[in-house]
C-alpha cells in the first residue's frame, strides 16, 4: 500500500510542475442589469491554434426527477458523455442539432449508449416522452473552458499567450458567442467581467431543440 502511494505521488509530480507554468484566468459574468449569471460557458481559443494537451474529460448528464442534470455541460471536441437514468420511468433522449444528432430510444438505468461529441457547436438535448426536459451541451475546440457558478464566476488555467475569449449562454440575445481578444499573462489576478444580454423571458423564449 505504501509503495503504491509512493508511485502515485511520483507520477503526479510532473503534472503539478507543468501546471505551475499555466496561469489562471478568472471571469465574472453578469446580465445587462449587472446580476450574476450562472451556466455561462466561457472558453479561450489560442490565436496560434496550439493547445497544450490536457486529459480529455468525459461528462455525465443524469436524468432525475424528469430533468437533465446538469442543465448545461461544456466539453472539448472528442469527449464522451454518458446518460444514466435515475428515474423510475424510462426516457427517450434525442438531439436534432447539426453538431450531434442521435436518438436513444426508451431506456432505464445505465443502458443508454455513451455518445462521443466530435464536432464543435451547440447541442440541445430533449426527451421524446417529457417535453419539459431540456439540456444544453456546448462542444468547444479547446481544452481551456469553464462554466460560471450561480455567483457568475468561473476560472480555468491556460498558458500565457493571445487568445479569443468566448462566452455563451443558452438564453442570450446574440446568435454567436460573445467574443473578445485577450492576452493571458503569467500573473492575471484580476477577474475579467463580461456582460451578456438575455432574452426577456427565460421561460417563453429560451432555446429549444428546434433552434439548433
Ligand atoms: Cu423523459
Amino acid at each position: 500500500m505504501k509503495f503504491a502511494l509512493h508511485v502515485a505521488l511520483l507520477t503526479a509530480l510532473p503534472l503539478i510542475a507543468a501546471s505551475a507554468h499555466a496561469s489562471g484566468l478568472a471571469i465574472h459574468v453578469t446580465d445587462e442589469q449587472g446580476q450574476p449569471l450562472g451556466d455561462v460557458v466561457v472558453y479561450a481559443e489560442p490565436d496560434n491554434g496550439q493547445t497544450t494537451p490536457k486529459p480529455m474529460l468525459s461528462a455525465e448528464i443524469e436524468q432525475k426527477n424528469l430533468a437533465f442534470i446538469p442543465n448545461v455541460t461544456v466539453i472539448q471536441t472528442g469527449s464522451r458523455i454518458t446518460f444514466p437514468n435515475h428515474d423510475k420511468v424510462r426516457h427517450h433522449i434525442y438531439s436534432f442539432s447539426p453538431a450531434k444528432r442521435f436518438d436513444q430510444k426508451l431506456y432505464s438505468g445505465e443502458s443508454a449508449a455513451p455518445q462521443i461529441f466530435d464536432k464543435a457547436g451547440t447541442v440541445v438535448l430533449g426527451c421524446n416522452i417529457h417535453d419539459s426536459m431540456l439540456a444544453y451541451i456546448k462542444v468547444v475546440d479547446t481544452p481551456y473552458f469553464a462554466k460560471t457558478n450561480t455567483a457568475g464566476d468561473a476560472q480555468f488555467d491556460a498558458p500565457p499567450g493571445k487568445y479569443t475569449l468566448k462566452a455563451w449562454h443558452y438564453n442570450m440575445v446574440a446568435k454567436e458567442p460573445l467574443s473578445q481578444s485577450i492576452q493571458i499573462k503569467t500573473a492575471d489576478p484580476m477577474p475579467r467581467t463580461l456582460k451578456i444580454a438575455l432574452k426577456r423571458s427565460m421561460i417563453v423564449n429560451h432555446a429549444t431543440t428546434a433552434d439548433y
